[in-house]
Order: structure tokens, then C-alpha cells, then sequence
């Protein structure tokens, strides 16, 4: 679903300009199963205003969740989750000097209080974090549930179809 045509129940935000090819990868799979969003480049470091704002206005926007994926000190998930209650999936992004370990542990390692769901390095981090979201709406939006089981459905239908690696 373009973002725009409906109010958007997901916030994607990134860091960096230079997270995107990762978490393309969460904004492919919300808009396959149809779940409104939108898409935001904020920095902790770098624009820390503007990820105040964006957390202190998320839940009165209709946001149910926060996807947000940072490399490095990684530190946006965790702040944005200090800021709002809204549930937020961190996205370690696989940095070029440490490969990602340091993301992860900027985002896994939350003090008790403040949750920050915490997906794997990388591009399958960023689509489950998608997919997840995707199911935290899937009771209250019933398309988007629809949406889900029929890639679900799909999904293990392809790997019975294709159950010889030699073909
Ligand atoms: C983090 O620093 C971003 O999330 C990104 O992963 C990393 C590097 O950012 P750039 O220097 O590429 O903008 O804040």
C-alpha cells in the first residue's frame, strides 16, 4: 500500500539514509500484505529533536508499532522506546567494521522498563520485523490477517513444491 493512501498503523524509520537497503526489506513485506505506513530517515545522534518528536506524537498519530533499524551505536530503537509506549521492533542494522554485533547489543541490551523487541542482523531481521508487525495487527484488521496466512500458506507451499535442491 503507497504510503499516503491511508493513515499509517506502522512507522519505519532508519537512522540513516545508508539503512535502506536493509530495511527496504521490512517495507517490502508490509506493503505485500497491504499494512498502511510510512517511511522516515531519524537519527538519534543526528537528529535527536526530531526522534523526540516522532515519539512523543506516535501514538496520537494511529501508529500501533515502530519498526526502526540502526547500525553501529545503534541507539534509535531504544531511545524512540524510552519516549513512547507505542511497541517498537529494533532492527540491527550489519555494520562494516563489526558486522552487526554491535547494533544487536546496542539494541538487545535494554535495561528492564523499557522493551525493545529485538530482530536479527540484517535483512531477515528487517522483513520479520515486518511480518511481525504485520501479525500485531492481524486480529483488529482482518485483510491484513488474510494477507499473512495466505503468504504463510504460500511460503511452506513453495518449499513442498521445490523439496528436491538438486532441481
Ligand atoms: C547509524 O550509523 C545509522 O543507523 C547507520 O547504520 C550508521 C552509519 O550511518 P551513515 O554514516 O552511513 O549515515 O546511525
Amino acid at each position: 500500500m503507497p504510503e499516503g493512501t491511508q493513515a499509517p498503523l506502522v512507522g519505519v524509520v532508519m537512522g540513516s539514509r545508508s539503512d535502506w537497503d536493509t530495511m527496504q526489506h521490512a517495507v517490502a513485506r508490509l506493503e505485500a500484505l497491504g499494512v498502511p505506513h510510512e517511511v522516515r530517515v531519524v537519527s538519534a545522534h543526528r537528529t535527536p529533536d526530531v526522534l523526540f518528536d516522532y515519539a512523543a506524537t506516535a501514538h496520537a498519530r494511529g501508529l500501533r508499532a515502530i519498526i526502526a533499524g540502526a547500525g553501529g551505536a545503534a541507539h534509535l530503537p531504544g531511545m524512540l522506546a524510552s519516549k513512547t509506549a507505542v511497541p517498537v521492533l529494533g532492527v540491527p542494522v550489519q555494520s562494516k567494521a563489526l558486522n552487526g554485533m554491535d547494533s544487536l547489543l546496542s539494541i538487545v541490551q535494554m535495561p528492564a522498563g523499557i522493551p525493545v523487541g529485538t530482530f536479527a542482523i540484517g535483512n531477515a531481521g528487517a522483513a520479520n520485523a515486518g511480518l511481525f508487525a504485520a501479525a500485531m495487527l492481524a486480529h483488529e484488521y482482518p485483510a491484513i490477517g488474510a494477507a499473512l496466512d495466505a503468504f504463510r500458506a504460500k511460503q511452506t507451499q513453495d518449499v513442498v513444491d521445490n523439496d528436491d535442491p538438486r532441481t
